[in-house]
């Protein structure tokens, strides 16, 4: 009798502690407590916050590589459209009033850069600027600044408030085309100067700071443009500043 319901209160217990173990929490055991999770988001962002800066910087370098890639690309084709028609192609529509251009008016009435791509395909399709994704068609291309707009640049540098049209004139003519392009990208601010204006294509005014050239060692992200120049290896003081 005894040993009966000895054996029923040890079954008892036994049951009373499974029920025990059931009842109690499995989140006191195997899952994770706040605190503990709280740890591993705080490691997670602390090791984003080190790695998307990293990450960023590769991008940004990666497009001034692209931008200065398809420039190359740019440079090429106008080389090549130089050597068939002995001179660079003219950016903007030259106003009626450029006939002292002495250019034929088929020319006159070429507007931008289109004669890169047809009729003579140097270049199958314009470079956009990957800086300009958000600005729309056709200023996203990548500027190009044809010789008559680095003269004028070149004048204004000197201090000099003549019109691209004089220098023209003083030139020569059509020869005016076959010195000093210049091709821009507004860089990894996405802007092309102080007042925060984009880069136009064809380019609105030729007034920008042309000596605002993006270099990395100021930091990834800074003001200056991408640009390029007629020769490779020549500077904006070459374009704007020597006479040709
Ligand atoms: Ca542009
Ligand atoms: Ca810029």
């Amino acid at each position: 009798m005894s040993s009966k319901s000895g054996r029923a209160g040890k079954r008892a217990e036994v049951s009373w502690k499974q029920s025990l173990s059931r009842s109690r929490p499995t989140g006191g055991t195997r899952a994770f407590t706040l605190i503990e999770l709280l740890v591993v988001v705080a490691i997670i962002s602390i090791l984003a916050g080190i790695a998307l800066p990293n990450f960023l910087e590769a991008q940004t370098r990666s497009k001034v590589a692209r931008v200065r890639a398809d420039q190359r690309t740019l440079a090429t084709a106008l080389e090549s459209y130089f050597i068939d028609n002995n001179r660079y192609p003219p950016r903007t529509k030259v106003p009626a009033a450029a006939g002292i251009l002495g250019l034929p008016d088929t020319l006159l009435r070429v507007e931008q850069m289109s004669v890169i791509t047809t009729p003579i395909s140097y270049l199958t399709s314009l470079p956009s600027d990957v800086f300009e994704n958000r600005v729309a068609a056709p200023n996203n291309l990548i500027d190009y600044y044809d010789p008559l707009t680095v003269q004028h640049m070149r004048r204004s540098a000197l201090g000099s408030n003549n019109v691209d049209l004089d220098y023209a004139a003083e030139s020569g003519g059509a020869k005016v085309f076959d010195f000093g392009w210049m091709l821009l990208s507004v860089g990894p601010d996405t802007v092309l100067g102080n007042s925060g204006n984009q880069g136009n294509y064809p380019v609105r005014s030729p007034s920008i700071s042309w000596n605002d050239e993006y270099d990395p060692t100021n930091g990834t992200v800074t003001g200056g443009n991408v640009t390029r120049f007629f020769k490779n290896g020549a500077t904006a003081t070459d374009a704007f500043r020597t006479k040709p």
